[in-house]
C-alpha cells in the first residue's frame, strides 16, 4: 500500500487565505504539540506572506517565530513557500542574498522549501534550489498552474523535468486560483508520474468549488502528497479539509492512517481561535464561480474589490474583471500569483479608471515588458513593449545576472542605521540584515519598534483592540454597500431585517469629481494659460519629478504616485512650464486633486 501523504496548511496558507495572514504565534503554540503528533508529511508554517505580515502588522520577529515553531514541533517536517529569486519580497534579490536567506531559513528550522516563480521561468528558481540542496534541505520545484493557449501538458511536463534535472526532490502543482479541472488534473498527473522519478505534490485552492473533486482524480492518478487545511480553517478562499481527504481514502490502499478523533481536537481549537480574527474574514460564503471565467485567484478578487472601494470606483468592478485577462495576454499569459497578480490587477484598474488602456503604466508592468522579471510564457504585446522600452533592448538573460552582490553593502547600511538610531540588532545579526534587505522601509521600522507592541496592530481579543465597525466583525448577517445617488456616495450597512445599521458620506466617485473640479486639458493650451494636472487615482504622492520653472514635454512623467501598492507615473498630456507645485511629497491625494499647474509654452 502507498498511503496518501498530507501537508497541513493551517499555520501558513490557510490563515493567509482566510484571515489576511494575521494568525499570531501565541495562537499557534498551544496546539503545536497536537499538530506534531498527527503524522503529517509536513506542516507548512512559514513563508508566503507571513514574513511581511509579521513585521508590518504583528510586530513578531519572523525568524523567532520559525525557531519557536520548530522547537514546538520537532517531529514533523517544517515547510515554507519561497518565491524564488523574489524570496519573500516583491523584487529580485542578488544571488548572495538568496543563498544566505535559504541558509538561515534552514538553520532556523525549515526542512522543505517549496519554491515557485511567478513567471514559471526556471532560471529564477535555480539559485534557491541549489542553496536548498547545499543546506541539505528538501527542494520542491513548483509549477504555478495557469490556463492559456500556450500552457499545454507537454509544457508542464518539460518544466517539471527541468526542475528534476536541477536536483529537486519533488514537484508541486500549485493551483492558486482553483482552475485545475478534475480530468485535466488526472491527465497531467498521469503524464508527470510517467516522466518523473521524484514524488508529485499538489495544492488547490477551493474558491471555485473544484478542489475536492480535483484531489480525488489526483489520487486516482497516483499523486504522492496533497495540501489540506484542518476543517475549521478550510474551504472558500482556502483549501479542501484535512478530515475530508482522510475520510475519502479511508480503507483504500491510499489510507492516510491519520486519526479523525485527534484531528477533531485540532479543528475544535481553531474553531474557537478563528472567532477572534473575525474582522479579517472576507465575505465569500461558498463558491465564487466568476473565477472560472476571469481565471484569477480568489484572493485577487477580494483585493480588487478593496482597491476599487478605496478608489471610490466599486461600480467599475465588472469592467476591471473583463480587463484582467486582456492585460494578462498583453503580458505574455503570465500566471497570476504573487507578485504578478498584483501587477496585472493594478494595471487593469489603471486601464479602466484612467479611461484609456495603458495611458498610465505602472513601474512593475513596465518591468515585466522590459524582461526584468524573466521570460514570459508567450511573447508580450510588441507595440506596448516598444512604447515602454523606446530604443532600449529588453532583458533576455536571467534577471539576477544583472544584479551585483548586495549583502555586504546592506549589512553596512543597516549597521550604520542601527548605530545612528540606537536600534538593538539580534544576536544573529544576519537575520536582521535579511529582514532589512527584503523590506527596507517596513523592515527597518520593525527593527526600531520590535520591543514596542503599541507600534503594531493590537492582538485580537485584547482590550487595546480598537472597536471595529460592525461590518468588519465578520458578523455575516450585516452587509455593507457603497451607494451613489446623484454623485454623492454613502457607505451603508444593512442588517438581516433590512434595517439601516450605519451610514456615512463617502467621497464622490472619481469620475464625477474629475468633471466637477478639473477642466479637461486640451492638447495645446493658449500661451499664458494655467492648466492643472490632476491625480488620476487616489494614493500617496511619492515623488515630484519636476520643480517650478521646469519645462515639460507632452508625455513627460511629472509625478510618481503610490497607489494600490504600486508606483504609478503621472504624465503631462501637454507641453508647458511648471508654474506651481500644489501638494507635498508624502501627501495622500484623492482622484481629481490638483498636483501641479503648468503655464502653456
Ligand atoms: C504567496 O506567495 O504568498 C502565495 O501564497 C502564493
Amino acid at each position: 500500500s502507498k498511503p496518501l501523504l498530507l501537508t497541513e496548511l493551517v499555520l501558513r496558507d490557510a490563515h493567509q487565505s482566510l484571515l489576511a495572514t494575521r494568525l499570531r504565534i501565541d495562537d499557534m503554540l498551544p496546539i503545536a504539540e497536537k499538530l506534531d503528533k498527527i503524522g503529517y508529511w509536513s506542516l507548512e508554517t512559514w513563508g508566503g506572506a507571513t514574513f511581511d505580515s509579521c513585521i508590518r502588522y504583528l510586530g513578531e520577529d519572523p525568524w523567532e517565530r520559525l525557531r519557536e515553531l520548530k522547537k514546538a514541533m520537532p517531529n514533523t517536517r517544517q515547510q515554507m513557500l519561497l518565491r524564488g529569486q523574489n524570496l519573500l519580497g516583491y523584487r529580485h534579490y542578488a544571488d548572495d542574498v538568496v543563498k544566505r536567506f535559504v541558509e538561515r531559513a534552514r538553520v532556523n528550522g525549515v526542512d522543505v522549501f517549496r519554491i515557485f516563480d511567478a513567471m514559471n521561468d526556471v532560471r529564477n528558481l535555480k539559485t534557491a534550489i541549489e542553496a536548498t540542496i547545499a543546506n541539505d534541505g528538501h527542494a520542491q520545484g513548483t509549477l504555478s498552474y495557469t490556463v492559456s493557449p500556450v500552457h499545454t501538458r507537454e509544457r508542464w511536463v518539460a518544466m517539471a523535468l527541468e526542475m528534476e534535472a536541477m536536483g529537486c526532490h519533488s514537484i508541486c502543482i500549485k493551483d492558486m486560483a482553483g482552475l485545475l479541472r478534475p480530468y485535466e488534473a488526472e491527465a497531467l498527473i498521469t503524464d508527470l508520474k510517467a516522466n518523473l522519478k521524484i514524488p508529485v505534490a499538489m495544492q488547490c485552492h477551493a474558491t471555485t468549488g473544484l478542489s475536492t473533486a480535483t484531489y480525488q482524480k489526483a489520487i486516482d492518478a497516483g499523486i504522492d502528497m496533497l495540501d489540506t487545511a484542518i476543517s475549521s480553517m478550510s474551504m472558500t478562499y482556502g483549501h479542501s479539509a484535512t478530515e475530508t481527504l482522510v475520510a475519502m481514502v479511508e480503507g483504500s490502499e491510499r489510507d492516510t492512517g491519520l486519526d479523525l478523533v485527534a484531528l477533531e481536537e485540532i479543528a475544535g481549537y481553531f474553531r474557537h481561535v478563528r472567532k477572534k480574527y473575525a474582522r479579517f474574514e472576507g465575505s465569500l460564503k461558498g463558491v465564487d464561480a466568476r473565477i472560472l471565467l476571469a481565471q484569477v485567484p480568489g484572493g485577487m478578487l477580494t483585493n480588487m474589490e478593496n482597491q476599487l472601494r478605496e478608489q471610490k470606483a466599486l461600480d467599475k468592478f465588472d469592467e476591471v474583471l473583463e480587463e484582467i485577462p486582456r492585460v494578462r495576454e498583453d503580458l505574455g499569459f503570465i500566471p497570476l500569483v504573487t507578485p504578478t497578480s498584483q501587477i496585472v490587477g493594478t494595471q487593469a484598474v489603471l486601464n479602466v479608471l484612467t479611461g484609456e488602456r495603458y495611458k498610465s503604466v505602472s513601474k512593475e508592468t513596465a518591468g515585466v515588458l522590459k524582461g526584468e522579471y524573466g521570460a514570459t510564457a508567450a511573447p508580450v504585446n510588441a507595440d506596448l513593449q516598444k512604447t515602454v522600452l523606446g530604443d532600449a533592448e529588453p532583458i533576455t538573460c536571467r534577471p539576477a545576472d544583472l544584479l551585483d552582490n548586495e549583502l555586504d553593502s546592506l549589512t553596512k547600511e543597516l549597521q550604520e542605521k542601527a548605530k545612528a538610531d540606537n536600534i538593538r540588532l539580534a544576536e544573529a545579526e544576519v537575520d536582521d540584515v535579511l529582514t532589512y534587505a527584503l523590506f527596507p522601509q517596513v523592515g527597518l521600522k520593525f527593527l526600531k519598534n520590535r520591543d514596542d507592541a503599541s507600534a503594531f496592530e493590537p492582538a485580537p481579543g485584547t482590550e487595546k483592540e480598537k472597536p471595529v465597525r460592525k461590518s468588519e466583525t465578520g458578523d455575516n448577517s450585516i452587509e455593507r454597500y457603497d451607494v451613489c445617488i446623484s454623485g454623492e456616495c454613502f457607505s451603508v450597512e444593512v442588517g438581516p431585517d433590512g434595517s439601516l445599521k450605519a451610514s456615512e458620506q463617502a467621497q464622490a466617485p472619481a469620475k464625477e469629481q474629475d468633471q466637477q473640479s478639473a477642466p479637461a486639458p486640451s492638447e495645446k493650451p493658449a500661451s499664458g494659460d494655467s492648466r492643472p494636472i490632476n491625480a488620476p487615482l487616489s494614493g500617496n504622492l511619492w515623488k515630484y519629478q519636476v520643480k517650478p520653472g521646469d519645462k515639460v514635454q507632452a508625455g513627460d512623467v511629472v509625478v510618481i504616485l503610490e497607489a494600490m501598492k504600486m508606483e504609478t507615473e503621472v504624465r503631462s498630456e501637454i507641453a508647458g512650464t511648471v508654474a506651481e507645485i500644489t501638494a507635498r511629497e508624502g501627501d495622500s491625494v484623492i482622484s481629481g486633486d490638483v498636483l501641479l499647474t503648468l503655464q502653456g509654452a
